[in-house]
């Protein structure tokens, strides 16, 4: 069996109090064979040499390396987060691009891949993630590297229109065709690409979605990311017994929760969803004073401007919002920016009537999977989904809904606290089966069987 490498931009090396934190990390999770190696960013800013630190834990080697501050900046919050993100999930009008940080991106790029090079065995798979970390296996190429190496994006990927406002879209797509393999969650991601590849580069794609880039052959697959539903409900289970699931249904005094849980991300589409629970009071006012909204939007990505500017308007909208429907012992919508521990989290997933899960556009959304495996089969809630989240490809029995319109997810909201016992547990009795079948184990092995080939 060939070692797997993992290579992603941030490596968070599990420890005792904390066993896997991180999205990656946690949904890779059991894929993990011990002897693994997990290459990537310490998290650190400075200047300590240039060689990786390993450490052993739980059977992997976690191979780290640092950034000076001038990458950090022009690397990660610059391109990465300024440029990358916003335009892959559709948003021109963010999208902020300066010659110098794709500088900055292509030298991060080239020095991951000659401080991993001598960490490499012949025969090892080497499996890149993510938008960060596009020109990687390029690097690795030109500097000899003759190991399989594939790529998956865990964000969506945008047809060529999109694509070609980005003054070196060109060189990122020819970047991502030196890898073997490329990934995506949904077919709609991976037909993006393929749809640049035959537009930019002129190449069409056989019907297996391959197709050859300078006499090389370039797989694609879709591999849709899941979760460990079991794990995330008997966590679910464990925590309703527990002394904060307590304190919010005391809290609630019988009222129904709706519960949203996001990074603080413009692409979740957290204004939009205050604008619809505000129609939802405005329009069905059988719901006021009877319904409670709890969205946790732990803070991310604090040193870009546009995370703030988000922030600043949610602030306000909340404010404005409460201050129009609250009663002197009820506020319609409670709003925190801290993170709640996981615990906290599915046993307040489990507490909730609905889960509104509506980004603006999402590779996957794991917040989707992890409240259907919270509920309980006895009296499970209903999970409302935005049809713009790759997620929304297996979840067909939510309410799936556009959320550029505020009518239609407030509709969908009454239509949830409405719902009768019966159709809720068929509803989630199909998406539990999709999410138990999603298991990350069938995720990793999706996409290395295809790179193994
Ligand atoms: C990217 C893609 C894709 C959220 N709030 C808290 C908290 N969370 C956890 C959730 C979930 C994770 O964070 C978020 O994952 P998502 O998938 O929803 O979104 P991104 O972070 O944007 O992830 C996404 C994913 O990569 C994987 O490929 O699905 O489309 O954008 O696990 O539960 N966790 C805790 N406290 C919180 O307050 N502990």
């Amino acid at each position: 069996m060939s070692r797997l490498v993992i290579v992603s931009n941030r490596v968070q090396i599990p420890t005792e109090k904390a066993p896997r934190a991180g999205g990656l990390a946690v949904a890779l999770g059991s894929g993990l064979a011990p002897g693994t190696l997990w290459f990537g960013w310490s998290g650190k800013r400075g200047h300590n040499g240039r060689t990786p630190s390993l450490h052993d834990a739980q059977g992997v080697t976690y191979a780290t390396i640092d950034l000076t501050e001038k990458e950090y900046h022009d690397f990660y919050v610059g391109f990465s987060n300024g440029a990358l993100w916003p335009l892959l999930h559709y948003r021109l009008d963010y999208l902020d691009y300066h010659r110098h940080q794709h500088q900055g991106y292509c030298d991060v790029n080239a020095y991951f891949a000659e401080a991993l090079l001598p960490l490499l065995k012949d025969d090892d798979l080497v499996w890149v993630h993510d938008y960060q970390l596009f020109l990687v296996g390029e690097n690795l190429r030109a500097r000899g590297a003759t190991q399989k190496i594939g790529f998956f994006l865990h964000i969506p990927f945008v047809p060529p229109e999109i694509l070609d406002a980005l003054p070196c879209g060109l060189e990122l797509l020819r970047g991502l065709c030196a890898y073997d393999v490329v990934g995506f969650h949904t077919d709609e991601h991976r037909n993006a690409f393929l749809s640049c590849v035959e537009t930019f580069l002129g190449l069409a794609s056989a019907d297996d979605g391959s197709f050859v880039f300078e006499g090389r052959l370039v797989k694609t697959v879709t591999a849709p990311i899941g979760i460990d539903a079991e794990e995330f409900a008997q966590t679910a289970v464990r925590a309703a017994r527990g002394a904060e699931v307590r304190r919010i249904r005391e809290s609630l005094f019988s009222r129904a929760l709706v519960i949203g849980a996001d990074r603080l991300d413009y692409s979740k589409g957290l204004p939009n969803r205050f604008r619809a629970f505000d129609q939802l009071l405005e329009r069905f006012h059988e719901h006021r004073g009877k319904v409670s909204m709890l969205q946790v939007a732990a803070r991310s990505r604090e040193d870009v401007d546009r995370y703030q500017q988000l922030r600043r308007t949610l602030d306000r909208l909340v404010g404005d919002i409460n201050g129009r429907y609250s009663e002197f012992d009820w506020i319609p919508i409670r709003y925190m920016t801290r993170a709640l521990s996981r615990k906290s989290l599915a046993g307040f997933y489990r507490v909730a009537r609905v889960g509104l899960v509506t980004p603006l556009r999402d590779g996957m959304n794991l917040v989707a999977k992890e409240y259907v495996a919270a509920q309980s089969s006895a009296d499970p809630g209903v999970l409302i989904l935005s049809r713009f989240a790759g997620a929304a490809d297996e979840l067909k029995e939510a309410l799936i809904v556009n959320p550029y319109d505020a009518d239609e997810v407030a509709e969908a909201i009454d239509q949830a606290l409405a719902m009768d016992l019966g159709e809720r547990k068929e509803r989630w009795q199909a998406l539990r089966e999709r999410v138990w079948a999603g298991t990350p184990a069938r995720f990793t092995e999706t996409f290395l069987s295809v790179l193994r080939d």
